[in-house]
This record gives structure tokens, sequence and C-alpha cells, in this order.
């Protein structure tokens, strides 16, 4: 069994200028708003409320740092995107923090994208994809709220978007149930793997 990291949270930037400055590598989380990003992070370092979850999507509008393993790497949870009743012009600042973390982060080993297992990628995730590869970004994708669907359907779910992200680039494509918590161990075999060979790309 994993014996879970320790995690701190340290800083929320508005943008990379902003961020911490310890050189170390960085494992990035990002989706839509409401996807269960925060839920993820707390469920996969076993802590009630180290992220802020909400009922009221759209909230975290910055680059919020936690430090892992005391002071091996960073999460680093990206804004939510995609959230309708946000304001047009907020809404494009938050995609440029995430393009321009994107772009020029330099100790960005690995991105997770969070998708919905019910709804696998959608028209906004197909953007974040696009600027994965453009950026040459390692990622993976973690599909969400497993337990919203029966077991066939949900075995069904799985094979569908791991054809498809796969094709697109992902390297991993994993279940996740954060209320149950069911989904942990592969997940972290895979950001120890990446992080065991830490070169960006
Ligand atoms: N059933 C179920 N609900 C979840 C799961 N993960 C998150 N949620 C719910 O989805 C909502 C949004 O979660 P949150 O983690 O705040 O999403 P974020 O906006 O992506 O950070 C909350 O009401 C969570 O309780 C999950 O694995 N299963
Ligand atoms: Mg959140």
């Amino acid at each position: 069994m994993l014996k879970t990291p320790e995690a701190e949270f340290i800083c929320s930037s508005p943008n990379l200028a902003q961020a911490p400055r310890r050189p170390l590598p960085e494992i990035a989380f990002a989706g839509r708003s409401n996807v269960g990003k925060s839920s993820l992070i707390n469920s996969l370092l076993n802590r009630q409320k180290l992220a802020l979850t909400s009922r009221t999507p759209g909230k975290t509008r910055l680059l919020n740092y936690y430090l892992i393993g005391r002071g091996k790497y960073y999460f680093v949870d990206l804004p939510g995107y995609g959230f309708a009743r946000v304001p047009g012009k907020t809404q494009h600042e938050w995609a440029e923090s995430i393009e321009e973390y994107l772009r020029d982060s330099v100790r960005l080993v690995l991105v997770v994208l969070l998708l919905d297992i019910r709804h696998g990628l959608t028209p906004l995730d197909e953007q974040m994809v696009n600027a994965l590869s453009v950026y040459h970004r390692r990622w993976m994708a973690v599909l969400t709220k497993s337990d919203q669907l029966g077991t066939a359907d949900r075995q069904k779910a799985i094979q569908e978007h791991t054809g498809l992200l796969i094709s697109r680039g992902a390297r991993a494509v994993l279940p996740y149930s954060s209320l149950h918590h069911e989904g942990r161990e592969p997940i972290w075999r895979e950001f120890f793997s990446v992080l065991e060979n830490k070169s960006p790309m």
C-alpha cells in the first residue's frame, strides 16, 4: 500500500511571475470548472480540505501551489475553465493564465487533464488538448466521478474515452471516484514514474 505523501498549501499566484521560486518539478491539474479537480487533489492526498471544493463552480481563479512529499515537488491546481456564468473578459484572463503556464513553466513534468467520465472530451477540453500538443506537454487523463455510472456503462465509457485520448497523446487514462477514493494507486504510480524521470517532456 502506498503511503500518502505530506502536503502543504503554499500560495495562490495570479501568474507565473508570482509563482513560488523553488526549483521543483510540477504536476499540474487542469479541467473544466466542477469536473472534480479539488476533490481529486484532496482525495489523492488523503486530506479533507486541502484544496477548496465548492458547489459554486468557477471559484478557483489562480494557480494554486501545494508542496508535496516534504519539499520534493509541487501540485499546481490550474484555474477551472468553461464556467458559463463568468463574464467573458474574466474567462479570457483565465484562459490566458492557463496558456501562459503551459507555454512557459520550466518545471512542468506532467499535466493531469480531468474529464467527467460521463462526458469525455468536450469542445473546451479539445482546446486544452490542442494547447498541450502545441506546447509539447506530457499529459494523462483522469476520468472523474466514475461512481456516477454503473459497472457496464463505466467499462464502456473507459474503453471509448481511452481509445480517443491515447490517440490524442495521453500517456495514460485512468478512472477515479473521489467519493469512494477509488483509483488512487494507478494514478500515484503514473506520478512516481514521471517524477523519477524529470525531464519536462
Ligand atoms: N459523485 C461524485 N461527485 C464528485 C466527485 N468529485 C467531485 N464531485 C463533486 O463535484 C462537485 C465539484 O467538485 P470540485 O472538486 O469542487 O470541482 P472543481 O471545480 O473541478 O475543483 C462537488 O460537488 C463535488 O462533491 C466524484 O468522484 N464523485
Ligand atoms: Mg476547484
